[in-house]
Protein backbone atom coordinates (compact mmCIF):
# COMPACT_ATOMS: atom_id res chain seq x y z
CA UNK A 1 0.00 0.00 0.00
CA UNK A 2 1.20 3.25 -0.78
CA UNK A 3 1.80 6.03 1.53
CA UNK A 4 2.56 9.71 1.13
CA UNK A 5 4.07 9.98 4.89
CA UNK A 6 7.26 7.30 3.30
CA UNK A 7 7.90 9.92 0.57
CA UNK A 8 11.73 11.14 1.10
CA UNK A 9 11.32 15.09 0.19
CA UNK A 10 9.23 17.68 -1.38
CA UNK A 11 10.46 17.56 -5.16
CA UNK A 12 8.80 15.44 -8.29
CA UNK A 13 11.14 15.69 -11.02
CA UNK A 14 9.56 15.66 -14.88
CA UNK A 15 9.83 13.42 -17.53
CA UNK A 16 8.03 14.04 -20.53
CA UNK A 17 7.76 11.53 -22.99
CA UNK A 18 5.78 13.54 -25.28
CA UNK A 19 6.99 15.42 -28.62
CA UNK A 20 4.79 18.15 -27.69
CA UNK A 21 5.01 19.31 -24.03
CA UNK A 22 5.55 22.96 -23.97
CA UNK A 23 8.38 23.01 -21.53
CA UNK A 24 10.24 19.72 -22.84
CA UNK A 25 8.69 18.66 -25.58
CA UNK A 26 10.38 15.82 -28.09
CA UNK A 27 13.71 15.84 -26.09
CA UNK A 28 12.96 12.90 -23.94
CA UNK A 29 10.46 10.47 -26.81
CA UNK A 30 13.28 8.12 -27.17
CA UNK A 31 13.18 5.76 -24.27
CA UNK A 32 16.59 5.70 -23.75
CA UNK A 33 16.83 9.39 -23.45
CA UNK A 34 13.60 9.58 -20.77
CA UNK A 35 15.23 7.05 -18.94
CA UNK A 36 18.66 8.75 -18.54
CA UNK A 37 17.09 12.10 -18.17
CA UNK A 38 14.98 10.24 -14.86
CA UNK A 39 17.98 8.45 -13.26
CA UNK A 40 19.75 12.00 -13.36
CA UNK A 41 16.55 13.66 -11.83
CA UNK A 42 16.49 10.99 -9.09
CA UNK A 43 20.51 11.66 -8.98
CA UNK A 44 20.11 15.24 -8.37
CA UNK A 45 17.21 14.31 -5.62
CA UNK A 46 13.69 14.63 -7.00
CA UNK A 47 11.78 11.63 -4.25
CA UNK A 48 9.43 11.01 -7.07
CA UNK A 49 9.52 11.14 -10.88
CA UNK A 50 6.60 11.61 -12.61
CA UNK A 51 6.56 10.30 -16.20
CA UNK A 52 3.70 11.42 -18.46
CA UNK A 53 3.14 10.28 -22.25
CA UNK A 54 0.33 12.67 -23.68
CA UNK A 55 0.64 16.12 -23.77
CA UNK A 56 -1.60 18.62 -21.27
CA UNK A 57 -0.60 22.07 -22.66
CA UNK A 58 -3.04 24.40 -24.19
CA UNK A 59 -4.21 23.20 -27.36
CA UNK A 60 -2.98 19.75 -27.25
CA UNK A 61 -4.54 17.26 -29.05
CA UNK A 62 -5.53 14.31 -26.71
CA UNK A 63 -3.83 11.02 -27.67
CA UNK A 64 -4.99 7.15 -27.51
CA UNK A 65 -4.13 4.92 -24.75
CA UNK A 66 -2.19 2.75 -27.21
CA UNK A 67 0.57 5.66 -27.79
CA UNK A 68 0.70 6.69 -24.51
CA UNK A 69 1.20 2.91 -23.55
CA UNK A 70 3.96 2.32 -25.90
CA UNK A 71 5.18 5.82 -24.47
CA UNK A 72 5.59 5.33 -21.31
CA UNK A 73 5.91 1.72 -20.32
CA UNK A 74 9.63 1.41 -21.63
CA UNK A 75 10.63 4.43 -19.80
CA UNK A 76 8.88 3.13 -16.20
CA UNK A 77 10.37 -0.26 -16.64
CA UNK A 78 14.30 1.12 -17.48
CA UNK A 79 13.78 2.97 -14.43
CA UNK A 80 12.46 0.51 -11.97
CA UNK A 81 15.16 -1.37 -13.06
CA UNK A 82 17.94 1.37 -12.40
CA UNK A 83 16.62 3.34 -9.46
CA UNK A 84 14.42 3.35 -6.52
CA UNK A 85 12.27 6.47 -5.66
CA UNK A 86 9.02 5.88 -6.42
CA UNK A 87 7.31 6.43 -9.98
CA UNK A 88 3.86 8.34 -10.89
CA UNK A 89 2.50 8.16 -13.76
CA UNK A 90 0.70 11.14 -15.32
CA UNK A 91 -2.22 9.98 -17.01
CA UNK A 92 -5.77 10.57 -16.86
CA UNK A 93 -7.13 6.72 -18.25
CA UNK A 94 -7.05 4.31 -16.44
CA UNK A 95 -5.62 1.42 -19.10
CA UNK A 96 -2.54 3.43 -18.66
CA UNK A 97 -2.70 3.30 -14.97
CA UNK A 98 -3.10 -0.44 -15.17
CA UNK A 99 -0.26 -1.33 -17.52
CA UNK A 100 1.72 1.71 -15.83
CA UNK A 101 1.21 -0.08 -12.21
CA UNK A 102 2.32 -3.23 -13.30
CA UNK A 103 5.63 -1.74 -14.73
CA UNK A 104 6.42 -0.78 -11.30
CA UNK A 105 4.62 2.86 -11.34
CA UNK A 106 3.01 3.21 -7.33
CA UNK A 107 1.49 6.55 -7.67
CA UNK A 108 -1.27 8.02 -10.99
CA UNK A 109 -0.77 11.82 -11.18
CA UNK A 110 -4.24 12.53 -12.52
CA UNK A 111 -5.02 16.07 -14.12
CA UNK A 112 -8.38 15.03 -14.84
CA UNK A 113 -9.01 14.08 -11.01
CA UNK A 114 -10.74 11.18 -12.28
CA UNK A 115 -13.50 12.47 -14.35
CA UNK A 116 -11.99 11.37 -17.77
CA UNK A 117 -12.58 7.76 -17.00
CA UNK A 118 -14.98 6.35 -14.82
CA UNK A 119 -12.59 3.55 -14.31
CA UNK A 120 -9.68 5.14 -12.98
CA UNK A 121 -10.64 5.39 -9.28
CA UNK A 122 -11.74 2.05 -9.02
CA UNK A 123 -7.87 1.03 -10.76
CA UNK A 124 -6.06 3.12 -8.20
CA UNK A 125 -7.69 1.88 -5.38
CA UNK A 126 -7.47 -2.04 -6.12
CA UNK A 127 -3.67 -1.13 -6.78
CA UNK A 128 -3.47 -0.10 -3.29
CA UNK A 129 -1.23 2.98 -5.41
CA UNK A 130 -1.13 6.85 -4.46
CA UNK A 131 -2.92 9.31 -6.15
CA UNK A 132 -2.82 12.84 -7.40
CA UNK A 133 -6.10 14.52 -8.07
CA UNK A 134 -5.81 17.83 -10.14
CA UNK A 135 -7.86 20.49 -10.80
CA UNK A 136 -8.43 21.54 -14.39
CA UNK A 137 -11.41 23.90 -15.57
CA UNK A 138 -12.10 22.19 -19.30
CA UNK A 139 -10.25 20.00 -21.45
CA UNK A 140 -6.47 21.10 -22.50
CA UNK A 141 -7.56 21.58 -26.35
CA UNK A 142 -9.81 24.63 -25.09
CA UNK A 143 -8.94 25.33 -21.47
CA UNK A 144 -7.45 28.56 -21.89
CA UNK A 145 -9.76 30.10 -24.74
CA UNK A 146 -11.75 31.97 -21.93
CA UNK A 147 -11.49 30.50 -18.07
CA UNK A 148 -14.07 32.27 -16.12
CA UNK A 149 -14.56 31.90 -11.89
CA UNK A 150 -16.63 33.68 -9.32
CA UNK A 151 -14.26 32.74 -6.88
CA UNK A 152 -11.49 30.67 -8.64
CA UNK A 153 -9.75 29.72 -4.47
CA UNK A 154 -13.08 28.75 -3.46
CA UNK A 155 -14.51 26.35 -6.53
CA UNK A 156 -10.82 24.57 -6.57
CA UNK A 157 -11.18 23.70 -3.23
CA UNK A 158 -15.27 22.62 -3.36
CA UNK A 159 -14.09 20.84 -7.01
CA UNK A 160 -11.13 19.07 -5.11
CA UNK A 161 -12.85 17.96 -2.06
CA UNK A 162 -15.82 16.37 -4.42
CA UNK A 163 -13.56 14.12 -6.04
CA UNK A 164 -11.48 13.67 -3.05
CA UNK A 165 -14.52 12.31 -1.54
CA UNK A 166 -15.16 10.19 -4.76
CA UNK A 167 -12.04 8.80 -4.39
CA UNK A 168 -12.07 7.69 -0.66
CA UNK A 169 -16.00 6.17 -1.81
CA UNK A 170 -13.68 3.86 -4.55
CA UNK A 171 -11.60 2.80 -1.84
CA UNK A 172 -8.41 4.85 -1.95
CA UNK A 173 -6.66 5.00 1.47
CA UNK A 174 -6.99 8.70 2.74
CA UNK A 175 -3.09 8.45 3.14
CA UNK A 176 -2.40 7.42 -0.30
CA UNK A 177 -4.11 10.61 -1.40
CA UNK A 178 -2.95 14.58 -2.57
CA UNK A 179 -4.05 17.15 -4.07
CA UNK A 180 -3.55 19.83 -6.56
CA UNK A 181 -4.71 23.18 -7.81
CA UNK A 182 -3.97 22.72 -11.30
CA UNK A 183 -2.00 25.82 -12.35
CA UNK A 184 -1.88 26.51 -16.02
CA UNK A 185 -5.08 24.40 -16.47
CA UNK A 186 -8.22 26.47 -17.44
CA UNK A 187 -6.69 29.47 -15.60
CA UNK A 188 -5.35 33.07 -15.91
CA UNK A 189 -2.70 34.92 -14.68
CA UNK A 190 -4.59 36.48 -11.99
CA UNK A 191 -6.49 33.05 -11.28
CA UNK A 192 -2.85 31.56 -10.79
CA UNK A 193 -1.69 34.14 -8.28
CA UNK A 194 -4.77 33.97 -6.18
CA UNK A 195 -4.01 29.95 -5.86
CA UNK A 196 -0.85 30.69 -5.21
CA UNK A 197 -1.58 33.73 -2.87
CA UNK A 198 -4.38 31.51 -1.08
CA UNK A 199 -2.12 28.13 -0.74
CA UNK A 200 -3.12 28.16 3.25
CA UNK A 201 -6.64 28.08 2.38
CA UNK A 202 -6.14 25.05 0.26
CA UNK A 203 -4.45 22.96 2.75
CA UNK A 204 -7.22 23.76 5.09
CA UNK A 205 -9.61 23.18 3.19
CA UNK A 206 -8.86 20.08 1.73
CA UNK A 207 -7.36 17.94 4.42
CA UNK A 208 -4.84 16.61 2.39
CA UNK A 209 -1.07 17.42 1.26
CA UNK A 210 -1.02 19.52 -1.52
CA UNK A 211 1.22 19.11 -4.50
CA UNK A 212 1.94 22.38 -6.97
CA UNK A 213 3.12 22.26 -10.59
CA UNK A 214 4.13 25.91 -11.78
CA UNK A 215 7.32 24.88 -13.37
CA UNK A 216 8.33 27.02 -16.79
CA UNK A 217 4.77 27.69 -16.90
CA UNK A 218 3.44 30.74 -19.11
CA UNK A 219 2.24 32.93 -16.24
CA UNK A 220 5.82 32.91 -15.27
CA UNK A 221 6.88 34.28 -18.57
CA UNK A 222 4.14 36.69 -18.73
CA UNK A 223 5.57 38.35 -15.16
CA UNK A 224 9.22 38.01 -16.09
CA UNK A 225 9.03 38.83 -19.90
CA UNK A 226 10.75 35.45 -20.18
CA UNK A 227 9.77 33.92 -23.07
CA UNK A 228 11.60 30.25 -23.36
CA UNK A 229 10.19 28.08 -21.14
CA UNK A 230 13.43 26.40 -20.38
CA UNK A 231 14.90 30.13 -19.53
CA UNK A 232 11.94 29.84 -16.56
CA UNK A 233 13.91 27.89 -13.88
CA UNK A 234 14.72 30.76 -11.62
CA UNK A 235 11.09 32.44 -11.70
CA UNK A 236 10.20 28.69 -11.30
CA UNK A 237 12.33 28.82 -7.67
CA UNK A 238 10.71 31.96 -6.60
CA UNK A 239 6.96 29.64 -6.26
CA UNK A 240 9.16 26.66 -5.37
CA UNK A 241 9.51 28.83 -2.31
CA UNK A 242 7.01 30.31 -1.88
CA UNK A 243 4.68 26.98 -2.05
CA UNK A 244 7.05 25.18 0.27
CA UNK A 245 7.03 27.89 2.98
CA UNK A 246 3.37 27.99 2.97
CA UNK A 247 2.77 24.60 3.34
CA UNK A 248 2.74 22.24 0.19
CA UNK A 249 3.96 19.00 0.31
CA UNK A 250 5.42 18.81 -2.82
CA UNK A 251 6.60 20.59 -5.73
CA UNK A 252 6.52 19.10 -9.50
CA UNK A 253 9.97 20.32 -11.59
CA UNK A 254 12.03 20.36 -14.50
CA UNK A 255 14.94 21.36 -12.60
CA UNK A 256 14.90 19.08 -9.78
CA UNK A 257 18.81 20.24 -8.67
CA UNK A 258 17.34 24.04 -7.61
CA UNK A 259 14.60 23.17 -5.86
CA UNK A 260 16.03 20.07 -4.04
CA UNK A 261 18.28 23.48 -2.74
CA UNK A 262 15.68 25.40 -2.28
CA UNK A 263 13.93 23.22 0.11
CA UNK A 264 17.32 22.28 1.52
CA UNK A 265 18.05 25.80 2.55
CA UNK A 266 14.04 26.41 3.91
CA UNK A 267 14.44 23.35 5.93
CA UNK A 268 17.77 24.48 7.87
CA UNK A 269 16.21 28.01 8.51
CA UNK A 270 13.10 26.27 9.83
CA UNK A 271 15.20 24.22 11.79
CA UNK A 272 17.23 27.56 13.20
CA UNK A 273 13.71 29.18 13.89
CA UNK A 274 12.63 26.09 15.89
CA UNK A 275 15.76 26.08 17.77
CA UNK A 276 16.03 29.57 18.50
CA UNK A 277 12.02 29.93 19.75
CA UNK A 278 13.19 27.08 22.14
CA UNK A 279 16.65 28.85 23.14
CA UNK A 280 14.39 31.78 23.99
CA UNK A 281 11.50 29.92 25.91
CA UNK A 282 13.67 27.99 27.96
CA UNK A 283 15.33 31.10 29.52
N1 LIG B 1 1.34 20.22 -15.06
C1 LIG B 1 1.59 19.62 -16.24
C2 LIG B 1 1.39 18.23 -16.41
N2 LIG B 1 0.95 17.47 -15.38
N3 LIG B 1 0.29 17.27 -13.14
C3 LIG B 1 0.04 17.83 -11.95
N4 LIG B 1 -0.39 17.07 -10.92
N5 LIG B 1 0.21 19.18 -11.73
C4 LIG B 1 0.63 20.01 -12.72
O1 LIG B 1 0.75 21.23 -12.47
C5 LIG B 1 0.91 19.45 -14.01
C6 LIG B 1 0.71 18.05 -14.18
C7 LIG B 1 2.05 20.45 -17.40
O2 LIG B 1 3.42 20.68 -17.37
P1 LIG B 1 4.48 19.84 -18.26
O3 LIG B 1 3.95 19.81 -19.67
O4 LIG B 1 5.73 20.60 -18.15
O5 LIG B 1 4.60 18.48 -17.69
Amino acid sequence: MFRWATIAGPVMGVVNVTPDSFSDGGQFLAPGAAIAHGIALAGAGAAVLDIGGESTRPGAEPVDARTEIERVIPVIEGLRASIDIPISVDTTKSQVAVRAIDAGATIVNDVSAGTMDSDMLAVVAAAGAGYIAMHMQGAPRLMQADPQYHDVVGEVVAFLATRLDAARGAGIAEDALMADPGIGFGKTIEHNLALLANLDELIAGLGVPLLVGTSRKSFLGRITGVEAPEARDDATLATVMWALERGAAMVRVHDVQGSVQVAAVLGALARATVARREAVQAK
